[in-house]
C-alpha cells in the first residue's frame, strides 16, 4: 500500500467526491476548500513535485489542464472566470507530494497572491 494519499484516492483506497475521471487523470473536491469552489485535479500516475515532471510528462500536463477548465465548467464557475494553481514544495505552499492543480471560483481572487 501507498503512503501518498492521492495515489490511494486514484485506488479507490480512501473516498472523494469525484468531479471527472479521464484515462491519466482525475478531478474531485478539496477536503479543505478556501473558495465556495475548489477542485483538485491530479494525474494518476505518481509525480511527486511539478519540478519532478519531464519532457515525457508534456501530454499528460496539457490533460492536467484542460480537465482543469473541464471540471470548472462542471461546477459552473467557468462563465465568472477561476483561478488554477499548482504549488511546488515547501516554498511554494506543497502539502501533498502527488502534483495537482487546483482550481478555485465563485468568489473572486486578487493579486499577487499571499
Ligand atoms: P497543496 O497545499 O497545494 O499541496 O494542496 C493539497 C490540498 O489537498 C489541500 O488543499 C487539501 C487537500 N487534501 C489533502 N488531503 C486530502 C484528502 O484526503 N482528500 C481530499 N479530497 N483533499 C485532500
Amino acid at each position: 500500500m501507498t503512503d501518498c494519499i492521492f495515489c490511494r484516492i486514484v485506488a479507490g483506497e480512501i473516498p472523494a467526491k469525484l468531479i471527472l475521471e479521464t484515462e491519466n487523470v482525475v478531478a474531485f473536491h478539496d477536503l479543505n476548500p478556501v473558495a465556495p469552489q475548489h477542485a483538485l485535479v491530479i494525474p494518476r500516475r505518481h509525480i511527486a513535485t511539478l519540478d519532478d515532471a519531464t519532457d515525457e510528462d508534456r501530454e499528460l500536463l496539457g490533460q492536467l489542464m484542460l480537465a482543469g477548465a473541464e471540471a470548472a465548467r462542471l461546477l459552473g464557475c467557468a462563465e465568472n472566470g477561476y483561478r488554477t494553481v499548482m504549488n511546488c514544495k515547501e516554498s511554494g505552499g506543497q502539502s501533498v507530494y502527488h502534483i495537482h492543480l487546483h482550481v478555485l471560483g465563485g468568489r473572486p481572487f486578487s493579486w499577487p497572491p499571499g
